[in-house]
């Protein structure tokens, strides 16, 4: 632990006082295990940065567009815990939660997806945990991504870790709908009406529609290309 965070944590035990050592601890103990979580996120997140430099230096063009991170928030990890019935003890996050660390990669194409995800699996520190292809069987609300849970080793000073990362791969597109949908269903007025529940699965069918049209484009545009040369 760097110093400050040392003296930080000796400031709180202080504050918090010898009588709730066990308080302490579990506050302790939950830091840690977040610093764990954040340094997985950032193990997987350099992953697809290299493998994006790469084949953008081989084909000419980023098959990522960007990558977004995040550690669950502690309300969310209590809650999900809460909904799946699950003690609220630190033990229990890693035992129960595969979320805690997530990477949403925003791709350009579809099939770019399938590409990086592919090449991530394939690397031979990375175990794949589980898969959900909501593009190839969207949600019955339209949303659609491509999500991984993968287990990734994390090496720190005195011991190596098996950390749970959940990855979202998802096209420009699909993350227009998925951001809004997610604001508008957050701010709840109405939003699970029959009428605005149609209007929104609609707007997802147009944007996979669109999706695969311009993937089509590009491949006509490569296929000239070839032709040209
Ligand atoms: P947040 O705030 O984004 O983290 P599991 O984790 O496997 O036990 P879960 O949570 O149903 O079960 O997994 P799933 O289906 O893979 O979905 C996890 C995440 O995908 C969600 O996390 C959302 O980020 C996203 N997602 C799933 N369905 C939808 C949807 O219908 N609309 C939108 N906008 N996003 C969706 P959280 O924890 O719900 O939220």
């Amino acid at each position: 632990m760097p110093e400050n965070n040392l003296q930080e944590a000796e400031a709180l035990r202080e504050f918090i006082g010898e009588e709730n050592e066990s308080f302490f601890e579990t506050l302790h103990r939950y830091r840690e295990l977040m610093v764990r979580y954040s340094c997985a996120v950032r193990e997987v997140r350099t992953k697809f940065e290299v493998l994006n430099e790469e084949l953008t230096y081989h084909a000419g063009r980023n098959p990522i567009e960007s990558i977004v991170s995040r550690i669950k928030e502690p309300m969310s990890i209590a809650g999900k815990l809460k909904r799946m019935g699950k003690p609220l003890t630190v033990a229990s996050i890693s035992e129960n939660l595969n979320d805690v660390a997530g990477i949403r990669v925003i791709c350009s194409f579809i099939d770019d997806i399938y590409r990086v995800a592919e090449m991530l699996s394939r690397q031979d520190d990375i175990t794949v945990v589980a898969v959900k292809d909501y593009i190839k069987k969207p949600k019955l609300n339209g949303y659609r991504s491509y999500h991984m849970i993968v287990e990734v080793p994390v090496f720190f000073s005195d011991s190596k870790k098996i950390m749970r990362v959940e990855i979202q791969l998802r096209t420009v597109a699909m993350d227009f709908w998925a951001s809004l949908e997610h604001n508008m269903k957050y701010k709840k007025t109405g939003a699970d009406r029959p009428e605005i529940a149609a209007e929104l699965k609609s707007c997802a069918e147009v944007i996979a529609a669109t999706d695969a049209r311009m993937q089509n484009v590009r491949m006509r545009i490569e296929a000239l290309e070839k032709e040209i040369r």
